[in-house]
């Protein structure tokens, strides 16, 4: 008779090819050995360990989808997701910092960059000896990016950029910034959309960080200030206009950020699973009870559909038969479910549920961020509405 596998119901893991299963292990063999010591301490501290930036470039982890030519790792699409996975599992504000060198900086300067770009920055980044960055929101523009007010004007030999980018990712500890702005012939032009590559010691360039979050404390984040910076024309992206460019990128970090919170939800729900067992009132195991054991219940029929989104997602991306409204679909169930999971297993867990030590609020309080970043909840549902009815709701009628 086959057996129930309580982590893995559906035996996706079963389906990896021997490299994708190869690269897994390594990094679950990273994230539960090195990292797991560092991150809860960074999280509590509020503090970015730069010397794990070179341990995952060491391994490999970091633009693991980028071409070798240029210092990646040329891996599968699946094997970026589960890198994300098992770093997730131990902490969101890592894999934020992971996904952001590798599909927001890696991959637009490889899909954009000209070859003198691409020579410069990728290897050094592809071994974190330098971090990026990726400036799109603004502080009154998140959801709607196209109104960015951002501006880089046309001068001789480069651009001058004014304006300013909020919540951003690696931003005070980050070597290169890849910001998007309306590039204008002139003052009163309207301007298109473009790609830049800030570096930090170009003048009139600042970062500040956002101190205090009670969500990825692990990871910095800051702004991008620009004033009257000139960014010279070898460090444009000289073809992609328009936020095409800036969404070719999401849909890499999106899909990455699908498989992530796999590994978080599984975490917290095999925490629950254990803690229920191990944990008498009224002299049985809480497990012994119908309602945790229906909680659980739900907790792994949702892991399953989220496995098995992600783990199809990522065949689909190499096959090359991926569609966005695919991935929004992907991130948006995978980050609502991942938060139900993570709050419910808080719950289940009581008084100690709260701890740094348990570690499922550490969880809950990522799972928020990674919730609302990179398009929230209910854009994402706003982006599917519009596939499936071809009326977009975004913007009120009427
Ligand atoms: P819309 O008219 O829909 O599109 C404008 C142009 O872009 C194209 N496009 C896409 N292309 C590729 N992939 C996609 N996913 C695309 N979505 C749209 C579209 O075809 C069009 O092209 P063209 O040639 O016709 O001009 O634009 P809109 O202004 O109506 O957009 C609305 C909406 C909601 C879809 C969009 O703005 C959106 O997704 N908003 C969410 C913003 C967001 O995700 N920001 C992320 C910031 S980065 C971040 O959060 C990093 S966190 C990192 C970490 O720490 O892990
Ligand atoms: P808003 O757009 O103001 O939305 C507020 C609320 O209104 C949300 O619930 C939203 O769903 C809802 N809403 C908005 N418009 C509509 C509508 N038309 N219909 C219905 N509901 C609507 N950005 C970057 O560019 N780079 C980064 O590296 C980066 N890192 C981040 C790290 C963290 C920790 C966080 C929290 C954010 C980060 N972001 C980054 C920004 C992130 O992408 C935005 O926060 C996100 O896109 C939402 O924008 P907003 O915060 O301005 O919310």
């Amino acid at each position: 008779r086959n057996s129930f596998n309580i982590n893995d119901p559906f035996l996706f893991e079963s389906e990896l090819g021997e490299e994708d299963r190869m690269i897994m292990e390594t990094a679950r063999d990273y994230a539960q050995s090195k990292l797991e010591p560092r991150a809860l301490k960074g999280n509590q501290e509020e503090y970015f360990d730069p010397a794990i930036a070179k341990e995952m470039g060491e391994l490999g982890l970091l633009g693991a989808a980028i071409d070798p030519e240029y210092g990646g790792s040329g891996v599968s699409q699946t094997a970026y997701g589960l890198i994300a996975r098992e770093v997730e599992r131990v902490d969101s504000g890592y894999r934020s910092f992971m996904s952001v060198q590798s599909s927001l900086v890696m991959l637009p300067i490889s899909k954009f960059g000209t070859e003198e770009q691409k020579e410069r920055f990728l290897p050094s980044l592809a071994k974190g000896e330098l971090i990026g960055c990726f400036g799109l929101t603004e502080p009154d523009h998140g959801s709607d990016p196209g109104a960015m007010t951002t501006t880089a004007l046309k001068t001789d030999g480069g651009w001058i950029l004014n304006g300013a980018k909020m919540w951003i990712t690696n931003s005070p500890i980050a070597d290169v910034a890849i910001v998007w702005a309306k590039a204008k012939a002139n003052k009163s032009d309207e301007g298109v959309i473009r790609g830049f590559i800030v570096e930090k010691e170009m003048d009139g360039f600042s970062a500040p960080a956002t101190k205090h979050k009670m969500s990825l404390r692990a990871s910095e984040t800051g702004e991008l200030v620009f004033e009257d910076v000139f960014v010279p024309q070898k460090n444009v992206f000289p073809d992609v206009t328009g936020l095409k460019g800036p969404f070719a990128c999401l849909n890499s970090a999106r899909y990455g950020i699908a498989w992530g919170t796999v590994g978080a939800a599984e975490f917290c729900y095999q925490k629950a699973r254990q803690y229920v067992l191990d944990r008498k009132q009224f002299g049985y195991p809480i497990g012994a009870n119908q309602l945790p054991q229906t909680k659980l219940a739900n907790m792994l029929t949702d892991i399953t559909q989220m496995q098995l989104l992600a783990w199809r997602l990522g065949k689909l991306k190499d096959e090359g038969r991926d569609h966005h409204s695919m991935v929004s679909l992907a991130k948006r169930n995978n980050c609502g479910r991942a938060l139900d999971i993570a709050r419910t297993a808080r719950d289940m867990h009581g008084a100690n549920g709260i701890t740094g030590d348990y570690r499922v609020m550490h969880h809950v309080m990522n799972l928020e961020s990674v919730n609302t970043y990179e398009g929230t909840y209910d854009i994402h549902g706003l982006i599917l509405g519009r596939e499936i009815t071809d009326i977009q709701a975004f913007v009120p009628r009427g």
